[in-house]
Formats: C-alpha cells, sequence, structure tokens
C-alpha cells in the first residue's frame, strides 16, 4: 500500500531526485516536508510493544548532499557534525563532514588494505572497527589524530555507544557489547523475532535506549532490545531512494545518526548521493 501511495504523489520522486529539500529550495522543501515514504513490514504480533511495533511511516524532513562515492559504513551526529565512516580498500576513511552541504571537512585515510566499517564516539575517543583485520583504529575526537589501536576476534561490521558500553555488530545475529577503554567483551545478545535469528546486522545506532540496526543487503531496521536480543520494532525504507538511482545491489541503507534535538533520524546509504533527515510515525491499525 505504501509503494502505491508513494507512486500516487508523483511530486516525492521528483523532490528526492533533484536532492532539492537541502539546498534552500524553498518549495520543494515543503513539498519535501510532506513526503511520507512508507515503510512498514507487516505487522508481527511477535514484535510486542515498542517503537514501530506495527511498522513506521518515515516522514522525510530534509534531504542533504550526500557524497556519492563514500561506501558508508559508519555514522553519528556529535554536536550538530556529522561523522562518517567508509568502507572498500583504497577508499575507506573516517570523515568529519558539514551536515547541510554534504562537504567534507577533515578526512583520515585508512591504511589501503584495509576495509573501514563502524564508527562510534566514547566521550573524547572515536572508534573506527575495520572489517576483517581484527582492528580497531580510536583517534581524538577534536583533531582526529589517530592515539591509540584496538583488537577483537571477529569480523567488524556496526558500532555505536549506549553511554557506558560499546555495541558492535559482525555481520552475525550477535551483538557484542564492549569496554570503551579496552574494547574487552562484556556480554553479548543474539538477536531474534518471532520468526528466528535476525542474521547480518550491521550499521547501528542506540536511541533512548534502545539499538537501532540496519540489516545488510536491505533497507530494513530493526529496532531491539538490548536485555534480550528481541526485535521490538521495523522500519521499512526501500522507498526512500529510487532504484534507478543506486549503481549496485550494494547500494543498500547503511547508516543511521540520531538528532538529539529534534529527535529525528539521519540515514543514508552506500553510494547514496543524499542523506535524509526523517521523523517516524508510529502505525497503530
Ligand atoms: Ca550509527
Amino acid at each position: 500500500m505504501c509503494s502505491e501511495q508513494i507512486s500516487a504523489m508523483g511530486f516525492r520522486r521528483q523532490s528526492l531526485s533533484r536532492y532539492g529539500c537541502g539546498s534552500g529550495w524553498l518549495a520543494l522543501l515543503s513539498l519535501c516536508a510532506l513526503s511520507l515514504v512508507a515503510c512498514v513490514a507487516p505487522w508481527d504480533p511477535a514484535l510486542g510493544r515498542g517503537p514501530c511495533a506495527r511498522g513506521c511511516r518515515a516522514q522525510v524532513v530534509q534531504s542533504f548532499p550526500h557524497d556519492p562515492k563514500a561506501f558508508t559504513e559508519g555514522l553519528f551526529l556529535l554536536d550538530g557534525v556529522l561523522y562518517e565512516g567508509t568502507g572498500i580498500e583504497g577508499q575507506s576513511s573516517l570523515r568529519r563532514t558539514h551536515l547541510q552541504s554534504g562537504a567534507v571537512g577533515q578526512a583520515v585515510s585508512l591504511p589501503s588494505d584495509e576495509f573501514g566499517e563502524g564508527i562510534a564516539a566514547a566521550g573524547a575517543r572515536i572508534v573506527q572497527l575495520t572489517w576483517k583485520h581484527g582492528r580497531a583504529y580510536v583517534y581524538d575526537v577534536s583533531t582526529l589524530a589517530l592515539i591509540d589501536q584496538l583488537s577483537y576476534p571477529t569480523e567488524g561490521w556496526g558500532l555505536s555507544f549506549d553511554g557506558s558500553r560499546f555495541v558492535m555488530s559482525d555481520g552475525s545475529s550477535t551483538l557484542y557489547f564492549r569496554s570503551p577503554d579496552t574494547f574487552a567483551e562484556l556480554g553479548r545478545i543474539r538477536v531474534h523475532d518471532g520468526r528466528g535469528f535476525v542474521d547480518h546486522l550491521n550499521e547501528l545506532e542506540v536511541i533512548n535506549g534502545l539499538i537501532y540496526a540496519n540489516v545488510w543487503l536491505t533497507d530494513m531496521i530493526v529496532i531491539i532490545d538490548p536485555q534480550d536480543g528481541a526485535v521490538r520494532g521495523r522500519i521499512g525504507l526501500s522507498d526512500l531512494l529510487p532504484a534507478d538511482q543506486r549503481s549496485d545491489r550494494e547500494d543498500v541503507l547503511n547508516g543511521i545518526a540520531y538528532d538529539v534535538g529534534s529527535g529525528h533520524l539521519l540515514v543514508t546509504g552506500k553510494r547514496w548521493p543524499a542523506l535524509f533527515e526523517i521523523a517516524l510515525q508510529e502505525i497503530r491499525d
């Protein structure tokens, strides 16, 4: 139903294709503000009660330019500044980006044989995972100077910080909690819904005590209870960026940041030309 609504609306595809929302085009901004991209996996009673338990509609508030060469693997917002970690050997970086323009203000490149993955900030430090090297890089948040390295025994995919622990994914259904100081494992959960374990958990964001996770090779976000690993809600965003604006099947949604001030999500994907500010609206019926 959602896709039909969007097709009928028509203007949404036009406005997104031109990315006018973040460029001062007030007329288009008003259209974007009205755009509902939906959204939903069918309600699963096993989800129980929680955000988006019956699904959410995503209202596009604004869109911003995003580097179409950035293979997004990590994303967070800190003091109004967007931080992004990118992947692919020879192209991996940690970058500080101006949200409104998409311009990269500062970037640090990884060694050419390493594949950058998730990023998260804890206090004055930013940690960046690598995919298969078992190595995380630690940067000073003010200067992005490399100040330390950490290790872990699994692949590295997504990373976020819940205020006391890192939460890390490795492409499986397991999420690991790790010390912000030593990166030692403090615990783990296995993520499941009413149909079984949920594999391929990728980029992460802890929001109001729940873990939002991209699911690899989909445009789906699952909302996870950190106590027991249960999926409490889902957000489907397959209509956010049209297929004809993706260059490869790998170019899926993979980047969740949270704006504490507005309560909105900032989402983008691998090699997406736009980053979207979205407000979630619960579907209750
Ligand atoms: Ca994130």
